[in-house]
């Protein structure tokens, strides 16, 4: 059984609404009830468990601050944060599906695209009749998007697109990818691109040892004819694709705390339990540090999260605030992952505990959305004024 409970360390909870309270306890049940009992064989088998699709839809992962004439939830920014924290607590792999389909796919459409794009693809997005993938990274630039050559050529009644993205969370069995590519004059444009569409193939990636419950996988795009009507219109250029990355980073802020507060859960109630030398682990002065160290820094996590998603739900977060949390909080549920596995001894490397499941996936969330070192240059290039990226 899942017996996982949240610390609260500060009584931030009083600093939420009744609403944003309900939210995740509903978010949290969910994952108590619908995830915890079939991850671990879903990241052993490396499947992503499709069953929870309608679940994630209900407890509204996709889409939550989309609004409700869209077929999205029409929440703020917190209660966004919320529902990305529980769903990680369970799993970041499920928490990246919900990040994809939410930010990367639904926002894009609604902030850039027609209201005819908006009112096709946004509802059954939201419900999960649709599954979607975001096309940024290419095999020769990850780090460096800008460097893309992923292109299309107006061909007067269509577009005619070719290239390739590399480490696209779902693309396996996604419905639709918003893919970024450059125009004959080397100008970024998001394109909507659907599975059947002639020359469009999505291959899987094997053989991670990390996100294992999530697919991810190539689009791969020869010759592929896409209608006009599919292109988003209202913003080109670089800060399109970089503005739904806000939106996602400012999501793993949040869901890095539900994986650390998972694997220190355990560890605290594991060093309780276990008994070595005639005492429980947890009266060792080594393991009390440990645990002391670890919920000092979800409370400092929390905090930075909560007060972003305040400037958040105010329009006022800048991408450098964004990219401070992401890599402050990953870092940190990296760490506590880490010593939380050391405090189950040999047990802690088993799938009978969530913790080494977790430690694995952060290797992914540390790197994906912006490196570590990426977010470290854009917060020195913020503070200092001076580019160190090239
Ligand atoms: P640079 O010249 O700095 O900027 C180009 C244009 O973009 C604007 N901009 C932003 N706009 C909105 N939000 C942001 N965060 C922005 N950052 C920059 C900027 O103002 C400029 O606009 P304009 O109008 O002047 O052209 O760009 P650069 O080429 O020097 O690159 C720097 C940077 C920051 C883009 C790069 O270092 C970076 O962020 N790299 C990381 C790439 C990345 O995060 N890729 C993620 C791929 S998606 C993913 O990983 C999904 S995983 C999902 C999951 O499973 O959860
Ligand atoms: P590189 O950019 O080659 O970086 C290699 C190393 O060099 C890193 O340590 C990096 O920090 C460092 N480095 C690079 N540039 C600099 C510099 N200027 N200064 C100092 N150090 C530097 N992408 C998508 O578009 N969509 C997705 O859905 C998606 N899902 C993903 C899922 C998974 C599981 C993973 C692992 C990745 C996913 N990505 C996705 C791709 C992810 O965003 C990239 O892996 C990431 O941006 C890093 O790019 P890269 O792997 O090419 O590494």
């Amino acid at each position: 059984p899942d017996l996982f409970e949240a610390p609260d360390y500060y009584n931030i909870d009083d600093l939420l609404t009744e609403e944003h309270k309900l939210i995740r306890d509903a978010a949290r049940a969910w994952v108590k009830r619908d995830v915890s009992p079939i991850i671990e064989e879903a990241a052993q088998k490396a499947e992503f468990p499709k069953s929870i699709i309608p679940g994630l839809a209900e407890i509204g992962a996709f889409g939550p601050y989309i609004p409700t004439e869209y077929g999205g939830s029409g929440l703020d920014q917190i209660s966004y944060g919320l529902i990305m924290q529980e769903i990680e607590r369970g799993d970041s792999g499920v928490r990246s599906t919900a990040s994809v389909q939410s930010s990367l796919v639904m926002y894009p459409i609604w902030k850039y695209g027609t209201e005819e794009q908006r009112k096709k693809y946004l509802p059954k997005l939201a419900t999960g009749e649709w599954m979607g993938s975001f096309g940024l990274t290419e095999p020769d630039h990850g780090s460096n998007p800008g460097g893309m050559v992923t292109n299309f050529k107006d061909m007067g009644d269509h577009y005619l697109l070719n290239g390739a993205k590399l480490w696209i969370s779902n693309s396996p069995f996604c419905n639709v990818a918003v893919v970024w590519a450059k125009n004959e004059e080397g100008r970024i444009h998001g394109l909507i691109v659907e599975r059947g569409m002639e020359g469009f193939s999505t291959p899987e990636t094997h053989n991670k040892w990390s996100l294992r419950a999530s697919a991810t996988g190539e689009l791969i795009f020869q010759d592929v004819k896409v209608p006009k009507e599919n292109l988003l219109p209202n913003k080109s250029g670089l800060g399109a694709p970089l503005g739904c990355l806000d939106s996602a980073r400012f999501g793993i802020a949040w869901g890095a705390i539900g994986a650390a507060m998972d694997c220190y859960d355990t560890a605290l109630r594991y060093s309780k339990e276990r008994i070595q030398f005639g005492k429980p682990i947890g009266a060792f002065q080594l393991q009390q540090k440990k645990l002391a160290e670890m919920i000092t820094e979800i409370t400092k996590a929390q905090l930075l999260a909560l007060r972003l998603g305040q400037l958040k739900n105010e329009d006022k977060a800048t991408s450098a605030q964004i990219s401070m949390a992401k890599r402050n909080n990953v870092e940190m549920a990296i760490n506590i992952a880490r010593e939380a596995r050391q405090m189950l001894g040999g047990m802690g490397i088993t799938g009978e505990y969530s913790i080494m499941r977790h430690s694995m996936n952060l290797e992914s969330v540390i790197t994906y959305e912006g490196t570590h070192d990426i977010h470290l240059l854009i917060t020195g290039l913020d503070i200092t004024g001076l580019n160190a990226f090239k």
